[in-house]
């Protein structure tokens, strides 16, 4: 058996982040192979194709001995049954990967925020347009994506998004809540009474056991302002959406 090696940009929690919530829980063995000494190289090889029929498009990635996967919601799914994070069968699966689909759209939404032009310019020449962007993203997508996920959990039944057990989508709307905590502040706090469910399970979550000693260790990297959750002030500062 070979531990799993997770590929994703060092330095930064980003999309990788929500693979290694699901490793650190599942207790498996794996490798962050970038953090590693050589490992950026061996990432941009395999980013190359070089060996492979299927070349990851973009990081994170998988390997699982000679599988190599990419796409955060893919790579959850892969993992869930393996990890006993997922629904014991098809049609609850499902509503798993909608969920954790629409945390996708809301990841690929929050990094917009910050490079609503180009993800390959700075950020700095984008800034109107972000704050622009940014506003709306505050008023009206935040509330709409968490009022979503609260919805789900007052309906499940509790504790959990999909009812008694906890899977890997619980440990995915954790992130989601702390990034965007980490981002925008002021926003947050003006939705803490729209949903106290979720933030009940992020609580929940960060207190497992596996998740507070990963949470407290240097594997846990700091949210900064190279990755996907960014705080610049001046885009947390809409006055609407609140409670
Ligand atoms: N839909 C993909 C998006 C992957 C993605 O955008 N990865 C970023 C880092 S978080 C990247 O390196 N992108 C490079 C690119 O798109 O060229 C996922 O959810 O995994």
């Amino acid at each position: 058996m070979c531990p799993y090696e997770l590929y994703y940009w060092p330095g930064i929690q980003g999309r990788g982040e929500f693979i290694r919530l699901a490793l650190e829980e599942g207790a498996a063995p794996y490798v962050d192979v970038a953090r590693r000494p050589g490992g950026m190289k061996k990432m941009l090889k395999m980013l190359s194709g070089d060996g492979l029929a299927l070349a990851p498009f973009a990081p994170p990635f998988l390997k699982d001995c000679d599988l190599v996967i990419a796409q955060t919601a893919n790579i959850l799914s892969y993992l869930a049954p393996r990890l006993r994070l997922g629904a014991a069968d098809d049609k609850r699966s499902a509503l798993e990967r909608e969920i954790q689909l629409t945390i996708t759209d809301l990841v690929a939404e929050t990094h917009d925020t910050h490079h609503p032009i180009a993800a390959s310019a700075y950020y700095e020449d984008q800034r109107a347009a972000a704050r622009k962007r940014s506003e709306v993203f505050v008023s009206e997508r935040i509330p709409k994506y968490l009022g979503w996920l609260e919805k789900i959990l007052e309906r499940s039944g509790g504790p959990f998004l999909l009812g008694r057990r906890l899977t890997y989508v619980d440990l995915s709307a954790f992130q989601a809540v702390a990034g965007l905590s980490y981002a925008f502040p002021h926003a947050m706090a003006r939705l803490t009474r729209r949903i106290p469910e979720l933030l009940a399970l992020r609580d929940r979550v960060a207190a497992r056991p596996r998740i507070a000693v990963y949470l407290a260790s240097n594997r846990r990297l700091a949210f900064n302002e190279q990755g996907i959750f960014r705080h610049y002030p001046e885009l947390d500062s809409s006055k609407r959406g609140g409670a």
